[in-house]
């Protein structure tokens, strides 16, 4: 067993008697209640998730394992000569809790290794694709293909203890996430550059391996390495996150779950949102003729842009009510690196002038920039232009998350996720029956 899977079950066999402890002895405790605008608004708020991996606060942030951002970059090892961590020792310490020393990283960096090879199939279902194909179709495609290689599927069907279940998805997860930077890198060479694909390096990283396989140089290996630890997770509501969870809650396994995962990340008001914001900015400097526009200008954009009836990508969050820290760690990184960037020109623009506007606008209770507003271009600047790849790479880094929580899942005995509907006329007779006994207590 490896120093990694060890460490996890005990703390698994550490854990268990907490959760069986809250459920058994009190189960009844009531946690949050739920209004009309939270049923019909998307469940906004309500508090009906369990996680460990991460924890959202909507004033501060994301923290990992109980670390902020700026904590986890800090404390996780790095390669040699690197600014940024290895991402070997986020997947540490998001199923131990714990922040490892660099040989628990190198524990991990070798179990990846060993994990990375892609099957000659998910090429050619890759290279089957029509023409023109969307690469997220493409990259859940991929994914899919590969559950005939699913060890919990094996196991479910020859029949598994249910406190075993977390092993099997263990090995699941880690197979997969191993070979994720393979197959985006194999698609990425196909879609963009026609070109063959470049043969995995042993003695890279993760994301040192994922730059090498894209054929760009340095710096982009810590520009993967920072892009796949500040999307891995986000806690549990969101929509890609949400969605890997309950389709693992039906026993489904990792690859069914991610592929999943990956369908909800595609949408433009979750994952989609970092290529429209290269999309938007790209109509602009059209308009501009490659000026950066004054103040005054961009405001008139921004206001087109809402007056037209659409969102301006980048901003907002359901969460988040101020800058999201992801936002703020990557314009560190683009000062220092990018400072000059005319993408990066209008970014700082964008973070003068919109918060105002869509303040003024009164609609968004969030008007503040979150981590899609900065991330497409620092990859614009390190040449991959081809900005509908964006959200794959976002893909990469968010599994990492959701297969963590979907070995803890099956861990703890989670189980099959199953929220209540009740119809518009139901709602409608709650309302009235609400109305009616306010009126007797208020003339009684
Ligand atoms: N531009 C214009 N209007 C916005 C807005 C924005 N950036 N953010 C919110 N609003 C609007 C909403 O569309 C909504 O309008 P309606 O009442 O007409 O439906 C109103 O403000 C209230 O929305 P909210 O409660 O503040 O935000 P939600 O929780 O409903 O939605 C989000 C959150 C992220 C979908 C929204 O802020 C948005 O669409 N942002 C732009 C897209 C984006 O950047 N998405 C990436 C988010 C990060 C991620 O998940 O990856």
């Amino acid at each position: 067993m490896s120093g990694l899977k060890e460490t996890l079950y005990n703390k698994i066999e550490e854990w268990r008697p907490r959760t069986q402890k809250l459920l058994r002895e009190y189960g009844d405790v009531v946690v949050d209640n739920i209004t009309v605008a939270q049923i019909i608004g998307g469940m906004r708020g309500v508090k009906s998730l369990i996680t460990d991996i991460s924890y959202l606060d909507p004033m501060e942030g994301i923290r990992f394992r109980g670390y902020t951002l700026h904590e986890v970059f800090k404390q996780l090892p790095k390669p040699p000569d690197s600014e940024m961590p290895y991402v070997e020792g986020l997947i540490y310490l998001f199923l131990t809790g714990d922040m490892p020393n660099d040989e628990q990283v190198e524990d991990v960096i070798d179990e990846f290794k060993k994990r990375r090879t892609l099957p000659r199939y998910v090429y050619e279902v890759i290279d089957a694709f029509p023409c023109c194909s969307p690469p997220m179709a493409m990259f859940s495609s991929a994914i899919l293909t590969l559950q005939r290689e699913s060890f919990f599927a094996k196991k479910y069907k020859t029949g598994i203890n249910k406190t075993d279940y977390w092993d099997p998805t263990y090995e699941d997860a880690l197979n997969l996430l191993a070979k994720l930077p393979g197959i985006a890198a194999y698609i990425y060479n196909k879609v963009y550059k026609k070109a063959d694909p470049i043969d995995s390096n042993p003695d890279l990283d993760m994301a040192g391996n994922f730059a090498h396989m894209m054929g760009i140089d340095k710096p982009y290996d810590d520009v993967s390495r920072m892009h796949f630890i500040i999307h891995a997770d986000h806690e549990s509501g969101n929509v890609s996150a949400h969605t890997g969870h309950l389709v693992a809650s039906s026993l489904s396994d990792p690859y069914l779950a991610i592929s999943g995962m990956i369908n909800g990340l595609a949408g433009p008001l979750h994952g989609l949102a970092n290529q429209e914001v290269l999309r938007w900015l790209q109509s602009l400097d059209e308009k501009m003729g490659g000026e950066i526009p004054t103040e005054d200008e961009l405001r008139q954009f921004v206001w087109d842009t809402l007056n037209s009836g659409h969102v301006v990508p980048g901003f907002g969050h359901a969460v988040l009510r101020k800058t999201d820290p992801r936002y703020s760690l990557q314009r560190e990184f683009s000062l220092k690196h990018l400072p000059n960037d005319h993408l990066f020109q209008y970014v700082n623009l964008l973070f003068k002038v919109v918060p105002d506007v869509l303040k003024e606008q009164g609609k968004a209770k969030n008007p503040w920039p979150n981590v899609d507003a900065q991330s497409g271009v620092i990859q614009w600047h390190y040449g991959v232009r081809e900005y509908d790849f964006y959200t794959v790479l976002f893909g990469v880094g968010r599994a990492i998350g959701v297969c963590a929580n979907i070995i803890w899942d099956r861990a703890l005995g989670y189980p099959i996720e199953r929220p209540k509907s009740i119809t518009t006329d139901m709602l409608e007779k709650i309302v009235n029956e609400v109305l009616v006994n306010h009126k007797v207590k208020e003339n009684s």
